[in-house]
């Protein structure tokens, strides 16, 4: 049975300060999945624009991110690196996705119903239909594999229905041109063009909470910087943060179940472990019955020694906006070779004539 090339994919918005939550949720795995695949990084420009950005400013933003990217260890020659806009395959897909997509897929997504807020009629149609391409972004590569924070789930899922109901509608079509993959769907197998790509969020990280409120996902958009640690935050301003954050009085548990109802407690020692390489047991194996004033300096730390790094390097190569453009026009053309080949496979499935 021939099966699908194991591919990566993910991408990062360059909508602002990325921070802890990007870093930990994605970057790392990005950087990690390099040893076992082939990889493909993307800064994702067309879906910063759901919402309003500053035209400067997103230029700007998407050679940030590209910057942290090589600066955490992603490599550029090895691997691709690119801004979506680039690769105008992306938008095309997106567009034969809007017409296998149903609405009330569109209208469950939660993502949606929080940006859009109580103001929807008044949201752009792309931030609706943001998932769409989002799958495009996916499944242009044939991508069997996305690191994502828990965050993404639900569009990870829309994707994969996408997935299901382009190979089934076009299954005698796919059949035909002799491009299906055949692969299992629970116990039948079936020829698909596209595979049902496997989220991977996995770790103590897969959601980082705000530092002023552990209900709430960290995220640039959030007004307080307080909330969250930027990647280009120096020492001083990691241990305030930290020194900061919201917690309860208790001292730290001995292992992870007496977090259960604490989300503060939970969220400064997943952040731990996930800084560390281990797990939230092992952290309160070490810290259990501690106090916070003693736990939090020891995490500053932690994070200083992970982060300084990665913010000096980002630095450096951020001066450098020669070499970050040239990343970026390199891989949109390594890209663009493997989505133009999906792009004419899709066409000529769907009966869209091309020369
Ligand atoms: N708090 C988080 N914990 C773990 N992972 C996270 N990610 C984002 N926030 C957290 C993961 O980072 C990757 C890139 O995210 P994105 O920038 O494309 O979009 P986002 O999820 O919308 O990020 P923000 O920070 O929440 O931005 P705003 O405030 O603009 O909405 C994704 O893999 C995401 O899961």
């Amino acid at each position: 049975m021939t099966s699908f090339k194991p591919i990566v994919f993910s991408g990062v918005q360059p909508t602002g300060n990325l921070h802890l939550g990007n870093y930990l949720g994605a970057i790392k795995k990005f950087v990690a999945l390099q040893q076992s695949h082939d990889c493909i990084y993307c800064v994702v420009d067309m879906h910063a624009i759901t919402v309003w950005q500053d035209p400067v400013e997103l230029m700007n933003s998407t050679r940030e991110v590209t910057a942290a990217f090589l600066a955490a260890g992603i490599d550029a020659e090895k691997h691709i690196v690119f801004n979506q806009s680039r690769v105008a395959q992306h938008a095309e897909l997106a567009w034969v996705f809007n017409c296998v997509a149903r609405m009330g897929w569109l209208n469950r997504m939660t993502q949606f119903k929080e940006k859009a807020g109580k103001d929807r009629e008044n949201a752009s149609v792309g931030l609706f239909s943001y998932p769409n391409l989002m799958a495009s972004d996916i499944l242009v590569y044939r991508a069997t594999h996305v690191p994502v924070g828990d965050d993404q789930k639900q569009h990870l899922e829309l994707c994969r229905d996408i997935a299901q109901k382009f190979n089934n509608d076009y299954s005698e079509r796919i059949a035909d041109l002799k491009l299906g993959v055949e692969m299992m769907v629970g116990r039948e197998k079936i020829n698909g063009y596209f595979p049902l790509t496997e989220p991977l969020i996995e770790g103590p990280a897969t959601r980082i909470m705000s530092l002023r409120d552990g209900t709430k996902k960290m995220s640039k958009s959030d007004p307080s910087d307080l909330s969250r640690i930027n990647l280009t935050d120096d020492t001083d301003a990691i241990a305030k943060k930290f020194r900061k954050a919201r917690t309860d009085p208790d001292a730290l548990p001995s292992e992870s179940a007496g977090l259960a109802g604490r989300p503060e407690a939970d969220n400064l020692v997943g952040i731990y472990a996930a800084l560390a390489d281990s797990s939230k047991d092992d952290v309160l194996r070490e810290f259990g019955g501690r106090q916070f004033s003693e736990f939090k300096p020891a995490l500053a730390d932690l994070a200083v020694a992970n982060l300084a790094p990665v913010a000096g390097e980002m630095r450096r190569i951020s001066r450098d906006l020669t070499y970050i453009d040239g990343v970026l026009g390199d891989g949109a053309a390594k890209a663009r070779t493997i989505a133009g080949e999906t792009m004419g496979h899709v066409r000529d499935i769907v009966g869209l004539l091309q020369d």
